[in-house]
């Protein structure tokens, strides 16, 4: 169903203020949303971008409560952060709020109340973990225990992170508060829902039918929620940071966060249009598209329309353009384990580079599956594509114009064959770029921007204007000519993905109007029009930079490892007749050689204290001969001799089995007698 809207209100996830924000929040929500905005704001639509920092939540009052700070310490710090990161990368929203404004907090509290009034609501009472000490019921969060699955400890109550199973509390072994520490107990408590089940039908006939055109992981996960039937949700928690529930005996209670956040979007408008915001929310010709990540799908096509519909003055999304998952070298980004590339990190490492990083998001943007961001595949976009295609093209072209004309855009002559099938070439670039970008479809949109400095670099090196300018001067001037074209092309057809480029590039052609509509043109800049000096646009990363990346992401893995390193599981119990069966002695290495063909196998002969015995041992990767040569070792006496590559072994040296795969003899504290019994 096409409509014909006056306006577009887009909106971006907004982000927890309980951490920086990395290269998966950039890539899922906010350059795809920042493309399409800069599009329609070139095609000279009416578009709001609306943005802003999600503050409240219990991973907030975690992160608090962990480093000792309030809360509001925390979303402070980090909304600066976050909301300054997305400046530098060009992020260009028309307002950045945050959800603890007074605007918000009035907004968001009339919303619930007006729902509450209207009976949208549904009161039920559940029992809930609470703690005594602490005097407050606890999120699902602040519950940590012993997984029921793989007897991990420190579980929490929507999910052990060991295993990965989704909990609730009450399934967890000995459940701890996190807040003091003491064993909660089961309370009564009250709270409201949104009856989800009474919005079912039309949710269906509005997504299932009425909107086929989203993208199918959104259409997918929808379609998958409404097929499993739609439950109430409660709307508040017994929480001491958020908004108050706005309603008589409701002491201690909050709203959501998944209530207030979404109503962000609509006071951060307001606070920047105190007078026509409701022009933006509730007109019907305006068009409103949510850009989310895929972990946010329910609460912007089921939920928050559900909130709307039932408040009954607004619109509904159009499109919710969500993104699967980005990935790092390989796995899940996560904020707790420090696996991500941060954005303030990245602007502190690539100073200037923010198109660079823009560039590659977009073109492995997890649109339709999960994807991963590779250090090697950043180097290799950047030097193959930005600095060989792009860059190369236009630096050819400018200088050559340096050189031949004095920086002076040439005229052009009659046209050849070859010209008018390059022209033709790139005609279309511009209804191709607009179909893909209608279609959200980003990565498409770019390599069709792309394309063009491709055919730009085929003519040049076609042309040949270094060899022609020896015979045929006046061909070399329609050369360049059409290469100036192209490359004011591409400060067009770019300005959407590389602003900033594009920005520098428009500054070398001193082109201070540039149009959306004359996208296409062979005649952006006339023949007289004077350039300024070139500068490279790109330039080259080269391996150590990148190997310098990698190695912070290796050194993090290995923390990791370090932080969550846990002993294997005691076997199951033995009976002491069984222990008593081995037969375990201290003996000293008398020779130690390396088993010929073996690369894995050590020789010994040991003095234990009868007639002494050869043991062979795999682990020559771990130690030199000669090292153990005087030694006393630890051995099993009494196993069954067996031979290895030709020798009797008899018996077995006991050594520990570190994490990471080293391996260390076990040996004995103070000298004793070869043959001396362990036990
Ligand atoms: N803060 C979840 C997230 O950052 C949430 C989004 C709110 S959008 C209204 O993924
Ligand atoms: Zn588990």
């Amino acid at each position: 169903m096409e409509k014909n809207f006056k306006r577009t209100t887009v909106t971006s996830a907004l982000p927890y203020a309980n951490g920086p924000v990395h290269i998966g929040h950039l890539a899922g929500v906010y350059v795809p949303a920042d493309i399409y905005v800069r599009y329609l704001r070139l095609k000279k639509e009416d578009v709001l971008f609306v943005g802003g920092s999600d503050e409240h939540g219990v991973p907030i009052t975690i992160r608090a409560r962990k480093e000792g700070i309030t809360p509001q310490d925390v979303v402070d710090r980090y909304h600066t952060l976050i909301r300054d990161s997305f400046r530098e990368f060009g992020i260009s929203f028309d307002v950045y709020g945050r959800t603890t404004s007074d605007v918000h907090r009035e907004t968001a509290s009339a919303f619930f109340r007006k729902l509450y009034d209207k009976g949208e609501f549904v009161e039920k009472t559940s029992m809930q973990y609470y703690d005594e000490e602490a005097h407050t019921f606890l999120a699902d969060r602040y519950i940590t225990g012993e997984c029921p699955h793989c007897h991990a400890e420190g579980a929490y109550g929507d999910q052990c992170e060991k295993c990965g199973t989704s909990l609730s509390p009450t399934d967890l072994i000995n459940p701890k508060s996190a807040v003091s520490g003491s064993q909660p107990v089961m309370k009564e408590t009250k709270h409201w829902y949104l009856p989800l089940d009474k919005h079912e039908a039309w949710l269906r006939q509005w997504i299932l039918e009425d909107h086929k055109e989203w993208r199918n992981n959104v259409y997918g996960q929808c379609k998958s929620w409404l097929d499993m039937g739609l439950q109430p949700r409660a709307v508040s928690r017994d929480l001491d940071w958020g908004i108050p529930v706005p309603v008589e005996g409701a002491d201690g209670k909050v709203l959501y966060v998944w209530f207030d956040a979404p109503i962000g979007y609509i006071s951060n408008t307001k606070e920047l249009l105190p007078d026509t915001w409701e022009t933006w929310w509730k007109d019907p010709e305006t068009r409103l598209v949510h850009f989310i990540g895929k972990d946010n799908i329910v609460f912007h096509c089921i939920v928050f329309p559900a909130m709307l519909k039932a408040e009954g003055s607004f619109i509904l999304p159009d499109n919710v353009p969500s993104n699967e998952f980005l990935n790092l070298e390989g796995d899940k980004i996560s904020t707790s384990r420090n696996w991500a590339v941060w954005l303030h990190e990245y602007l502190r490492d690539f100073p200037g580079k923010q198109d660079v990083l823009r560039y590659v998001l977009t073109a492995n943007a997890p649109e339709t599956k999960d994807n991963d961001f590779t250090w090697k595949d950043f180097q290799a976009r950047n030097n193959n594509e930005l600095v060989a295609v792009y860059g190369n093209f236009v630096n050819r072209a400018l200088q050559l114009t340096q050189k031949y004309y004095d920086g002076e855009v040439p005229v052009c002559g009659e046209l050849t064959d070859y010209d008018r099938m390059t022209l033709d070439e790139f005609k279309d670039v511009k209804a191709k770029v607009e179909e893909l970008l209608n279609a959200f479809k980003f990565r498409d949109a770019q390599k069709e921007a792309m394309n063009l400095a491709r055919i730009g670099n085929k003519y040049i090196a076609d042309s040949e204007p270094w060899k022609v300018v020896k015979t045929d001067p006046e061909r070399v001037k329609t050369v360049i000519y059409i290469s100036l074209q192209l490359t004011a092309n591409l400060a067009i057809a770019f300005e959407p993905f590389l602003p900033f480029s594009s920005e520098r590039l428009r500054g070398m052609l001193h082109m201070e109007s540039f149009e959306w509509e004359r996208l296409g043109s062979t005649d952006l800049l006339p023949s007289g029009h004077r350039l300024a000096k070139p500068e490279l646009l790109f330039e080259k990363i080269e391996d150590e930079t990148i190997e310098a990346q990698v190695q912070k992401l290796l050194d993090t893995k290995k923390a990791n490892e370090e932080a969550s390193y846990r002993a294997k599981p005691i076997r199951e119990n033995i009976a002491f007749e069984d222990f008593e069966k081995l037969d375990i002695r201290v003996g000293t290495v008398l020779e130690c050689t390396k088993v010929p063909k073996a690369d894995k196998l050590l020789c010994f002969k040991i003095a234990d204290g009868l007639e002494n015995r050869t043991i062979v041992s795999g682990i020559a990767k771990h130690y030199k001969p000669e090292e153990l040569v005087g030694k006393q070792v630890c051995f099993i006496a009494n196993l069954a001799p067996r031979k290895l590559k030709g020798i009797e072994s008899q018996g077995m040296i006991l050594s520990a089995l570190n994490n990471d795969d080293t391996l260390s003899v076990v040996t004995v504290d103070r000298e004793v007698k070869p043959g001396s019994e362990v036990g």
